[in-house]
């Protein structure tokens, strides 16, 4: 079963090691921010989005977009592991002439529907893509993924406000609220918080949840829409770094590289069984 929280487990432990090395080979990588999201985009990927990887381009798919397409390394390696493009070529990950660029091209790569990388930008996609699914009269859903900190790009509240106007119960958000940005926690940066009380002042429906518990997410995202003609927005409690201690909730891991050790040692931690 694609959709069973146990092996979805074993799988991510999987991807966060192979990420770790790939980083430490390539040299280049965001894996704090890709430690993050790797739990939401497994449980997307695997349990929820409408998708069939031998035809992406599928009509009535549902689309999603990853906004924070910084951490593109997480998202390639759900993207092979569901079958969009052979496992093997993760290994030309940032390297010349790759469809795996630093940040996701989607004119490159099958199941990217964004390119993305340039914070802010990816929420207002989205809610163009789900106001064409409105008035087309379709029911292919729409998701994103932003980061926290990348909520203090304007654009973010603009799209805010004309996805509550328009009623886009089709579309959903979901913010990997891991309180950390580049180098600093959120809250020091531009505080973000009361931040369920924002999306409602805007006209969404809020639900928060662990993000990383496989099986609350699965219920979660199964209960969409949360409420009728309301945008749905999920704030995903997550731990940048997720899975290795030295690594988890450290500001300095943004896009730092580990070293032959680090690597070694972060593998060590990472063994496929529940995090506590
Ligand atoms: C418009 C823009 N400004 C700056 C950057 C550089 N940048 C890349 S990631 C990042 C921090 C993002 O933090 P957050 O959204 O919280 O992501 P995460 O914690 O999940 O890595 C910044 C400033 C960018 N990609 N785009
Ligand atoms: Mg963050």
């Amino acid at each position: 079963m694609l959709d069973d929280p146990r092996q979805l487990q074993i799988l991510a432990d999987q991807i966060r090691r192979h990420d770790l090395a790939l980083i430490h080979r390539v040299g280049l990588g965001h894996i704090g921010g890709d430690l993050s999201v790797v739990d939401l985009l497994l449980t997307l990927y695997f349990a929820i989005l409408r998708i069939d990887p031998n035809n992406p381009k599928a009509p009535d798919r549902d689309r999603f977009v990853l906004s924070k397409g910084h951490c593109s390394g997480a998202l390639y390696h759900v993207l092979a592991e569901r079958g969009f493009f052979p496992v093997a070529e993760l290994e030309t990950y940032i390297q010349p002439m790759s469809r795996l660029n630093g940040h996701p091209a989607n004119t490159k790569l099958p199941g990217v529907e964004a390119s993305t990388g340039p914070l802010g930008h990816g929420l207002p996609i989205a809610v163009g893509m789900a106001l064409a699914a409105k008035q087309t009269n379709t029911s292919w859903r729409t998701f994103v993924v932003t980061g926290d900190g990348e909520l203090q790009e304007g654009s973010n509240w603009e799209a805010a406000m004309a996805a509550g106007h328009f009623g886009l119960d089709n579309l959903t958000l979901i913010v990997d609220r891991n309180r950390l940005q580049q180098g600093d926690w959120t809250e020091q940066t531009m505080g973000l918080d009361p931040l369920a009380a924002k999306w409602e002042a805007f006209g969404w429906a809020v639900r928060e949840v662990d993000g990383h518990d496989f099986a609350a997410l699965i219920d979660l995202f199964r209960s969409l829409p949360f409420a009728a003609g309301k945008p749905n927005v999920v704030i995903a409690h997550t731990h940048k770094g997720k899975g290795v201690s030295f690594i988890e909730d450290h500001p300095g891991w943004h896009h730092r590289v580990p070293t032959a050790a680090e690597l070694t040692a972060a593998v060590a931690e990472l063994n496929g069984v529940p995090h506590e």
